[in-house]
């Protein structure tokens, strides 16, 4: 059994969307950012970093074994299943290159034009425009590189993309908001929205 910790969120998604895909057996227990609940003591106990997602696996040599972070959890179920992530070490190398880009270049954008944009209630206009700048940029750089192959490192859908997709269907719909102006972007996520697995992780925690 693994324990997600979660929040509705495009981070916590990408967490539900990969436990889906393998079929592992989880619980889900939902926390309220706005009431600080993130910061609670049991959930500190478990990781320092006081954000989510995170699991906790229960099924593991040595006792239960907790990873933060939604990459990190990709990865590990990933290699702990031998599914979504290729044995090859140059697609490997191209996954692992993505999902920086996804968690380091990408997501970083869309929180930061969130909270300048959209939370801030004193708007300071060089720091709107900074980030709507960088996530037009960064928009463009997904979309080139999916005109170029059916998912984002190539022919196989990986955990790159359950990466990412949490990104297109909530940050980047809601700005610039509208995907038309990106269709190899728009084209990728309709394909991956139509996944039975994907569904299901787009509602956790319910
Ligand atoms: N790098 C982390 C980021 C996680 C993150 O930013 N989580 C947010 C929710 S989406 C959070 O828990 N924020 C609470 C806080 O910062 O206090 C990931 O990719 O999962």
């Amino acid at each position: 059994m693994i324990d997600l910790h979660t929040v509705p969120t495009a981070n916590g998604y990408k967490a539900s969307i990969m436990l889906e895909e393998v079929s592992l057996p989880y619980r889900v227990t939902a926390y309220d950012l706005l009431k600080g609940e993130n910061l609670k003591p049991e959930l500190l106990a478990l990781s320092r970093v006081g954000r989510l997602p995170l699991i906790v696996d229960h099924d593991v040599e040595g006792g239960s074994l907790t990873v933060y972070g939604s990459a990190a959890i990709l990865q590990y179920l990933a290699e702990k299943t031998g599914r979504f992530l290729p044995k090859d070490r140059r697609e490997r190398a191209k996954v692992i290159e993505w999902m920086g880009i996804i968690s380091s270049d990408i997501s970083p954008a869309y929180s930061g034009q969130f909270v300048f944009n959209v939370v801030a209630q004193d708007k300071q206009p060089w720091a709107v425009s900074f980030y709507d700048r960088l996530c037009r940029r960064m928009v463009k750089i997904m979309d080139d590189q999916l005109a170029t192959t059916p998912f984002l490192t190539g022919a196989e859908y990986t955990i790159a993309d359950m990466l990412a997709y949490p990104v297109a269907a909530v940050s980047m719909k809601r700005f610039p908001g509208n995907l038309d102006e990106h269709p190899h972007i728009a084209r990728w996520a309709a394909e991956i929205s139509a996944r039975p697995a994907v569904q299901r992780g787009m509602t956790v925690p319910a």
